[in-house]
């Protein structure tokens, strides 16, 4: 029976020592905090990622190293299992486990537990597959990251600077390379190929395409961006702002698609290079979430967010797969969470299966793949669209009897390779939302009429501890404090078209509060009244209650 190799392990693991004031957790997002403190977190997880992968017996397993939309000065880190998707929940854990072992002893220590408890064969081979977003602090922790790799003896690959969706396409492609399942090739340039060639179809006949300005972030999605449009030609004419990778702090700030759906408002930045009625789109710093937008003829902004994303490109598929002659067979649905704006609810609703989970990319995956089709989108503009196997092979092997439903069935399967079916991804939904407007000759006025969104505001609330804050129902409601939800339902009765939930953040050590309602005035008071009730539910001090919390 092979063993670790403690000796190495040792010396590694006392060059990256665990800080002793920190307590570090796996959330939603992997690990995620200020950069300068995950040193050994790197380490760590480059020895789990290993681990990971003897126990799928070789299968490789993507790291990523980014903090999203988050601030520059924070960092992250989180684990790709090997079909592309997030750490299977077990393992969290496990992570978490190993990342707060309070010194060399005890992290080894913690290791053999994970071994035995697991079953890991310590004499499979390993193989990771990583990347890193543009954040300056991404150099040291990678090099922490690699020095995990040694530690437990993997063939690593270094996939370099990228976005996260290219990371998840990168470990899909490789563990189905020279399979029937086989995912593309497995290069960044393979990737590109691969959306630019299934684009290039997609669009071929309709209407020159208008230039499409895209808000970069100043993060890595400039890169992708730039390289992509090599492999467009001359189908989508792309303008790129936000594209600084080297002024110090210009990372999501004041920019990007989290920015655009918090504020609700158009990036200054953008202010004079957005032309009235040009549709533009803001990325996040890793281009796995996607905001559009557009300004009316009097210089209003307009927002088109996840949720009309999901509509949009929900109600083209549902075309499409009913043109073919398959509405019998396939079943298209949509997964979405409680921010989802109840107007596109209703409007999903009307016309096909919509179901709501809990927050978290994972929990939005799992629900989806019980669709033949499933249409999953986060409010916040991460999504896909992914096809069960048993439709991938149906769409493959259906014989069309007109040419109508041949020219249908011909625009699914090159979705199929349009799409990064693996997890959400900015620049394919980008693409994706191009295609529909083509087809359906829409500008973003057309696009924006599918449904009104209710106004609504999202608020955040410190509090001590948010473990207080427990919920049921894919966290509509709360069961913890006791007596705070009947407090809440008593508040959003007084408001018309009101809903409201409190949530804790998986993600940030805050309560998000949430509100909707038919007037904004009323969306903004209802919200900041909950948030007051929470507020005062764990104590706060009245003096530094914030003054919008009524
Ligand atoms: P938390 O912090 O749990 O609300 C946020 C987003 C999620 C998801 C994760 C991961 C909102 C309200 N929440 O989670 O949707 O994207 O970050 O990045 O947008
Ligand atoms: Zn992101």
């Amino acid at each position: 029976m092979a063993s670790l190799h403690i000796d190495v392990i040792k010396a590694l693991s006392e060059i990256h020592p665990k800080p002793s004031d920190i307590t570090f957790q796996y959330g939603t997002a992997g690990f995620r905090t200020l950069g300068s403190t995950l040193d050994s977190v790197l380490f760590r997880v480059g020895l789990l990622a290993g681990l990971r992968s003897k126990k799928l017996d070789g299968k490789t397993i993507g790291v990523m190293v980014t903090a999203s939309h988050n601030p520059e000065q924070d960092n992250g880190v989180k684990i790709v299992d090997p079909r592309g998707e997030m750490l299977e929940a077990s393992w969290e854990g496990h992570a978490t486990t190993l990342s707060n072992a309070p010194n060399t002893e005890q992290f080894i220590e913690a290791l053999n537990t994970l071994i035995q408890s697991t079953k890991i064969d310590l004499s499979r081979p390993c193989n990771v597959v990583y990347a890193r977003d543009t954040r300056p602090s991404g150099i040291s922790l990678i090099s922490a990251l690699e020095d995990g790799f040694k530690a437990i003896g993997c063939s690593a690959r270094n996939a370099g600077v990228t976005t996260t969706p290219i990371l998840h396409y990168l470990v899909r492609a490789i563990n189905t390379k020279g399979t029937p399942e086989s995912y593309g090739e497995d290069s960044e340039d393979g990737y590109y190929r691969k959306l630019g060639l299934a684009f290039k179809k997609l669009v071929s006949g309709r209407p020159i395409i208008q230039p499409v300005l895209i808000d970069c972030a100043n993060g890595v999605g400039a890169l992708a961006v730039a390289k992509l449009m090599e492999y467009l030609g001359d189908t989508i004419p792309l303008v790129l702002e936000n594209i600084s990778l080297s002024t110090p702090g210009a990372l999501n700030n004041a920019c990007g698609a989290d920015y655009v759906k918090t504020m609700q408002k158009l990036p200054p930045s953008l202010m004079d290079h957005l032309q009235f009625g040009q549709r533009g789109c803001s990325l996040d710093g890793d281009a796995d979430r996607l905001m559009y937008y557009y300004l009316d003829e009097r210089g209003q902004f307009h927002m088109l967010d996840g949720d009309k994303i999901a509509a949009l490109v929900a109600s083209f598929i549902v075309e499409l797969v009913k043109s073919s002659g398959l509405e019998n067979e396939v079943k298209v649905g949509v997964v979405q969470t409680a921010y989802a704006n109840g107007a596109s609810t209703k409007y999903l609703a009307d016309r096909l299966p919509v179901k709501c989970v809990p927050t978290g990319v994972k929990h939005l995956h799992h629900a989806a793949e019980h669709y033949d089709i499933g249409v999953y989108f986060e409010a916040n503009g991460h999504g896909t669209v992914i096809f069960s196997p048993h439709t991938q092979a149906r769409l493959a092997q259906y014989q069309p009897s007109t040419p109508a439903q041949s020219t249908a069935l011909g625009h699914l399967i090159n979705l199929t390779q349009l799409i990064n079916q693996t997890v959400g991804d900015a620049l394919s939904d980008m693409l994706l939302v191009e295609v529909v407007l083509a087809h359906k000759s829409y500008t973003g006025v057309e696009w924006d009429s599918l449904y009104v969104d209710l106004p609504n505001r999202l608020v955040k609330v410190v509090v001590g501890d948010r473990n207080v804050f427990r919920t049921e129902n894919a966290e509509r409601r709360l069961v913890s404090p006791p007596g705070l939800q009947q407090k809440i339902e008593g508040l959003v009765q007084r408001y018309e078209g009101g809903r409201s939930f409190v949530r804790p953040s998986g993600t940030e050590d805050v309560v998000r509060v949430y509100a909707e309602a038919v007037v904004k005035s009323q969306a903004d008071e209802l919200a900041f009244r909950v948030a007051g009730l929470v507020y005062d539910e764990v104590g706060g001090d009245l003096a530094k209650r914030p003054k919008e919390f009524l």
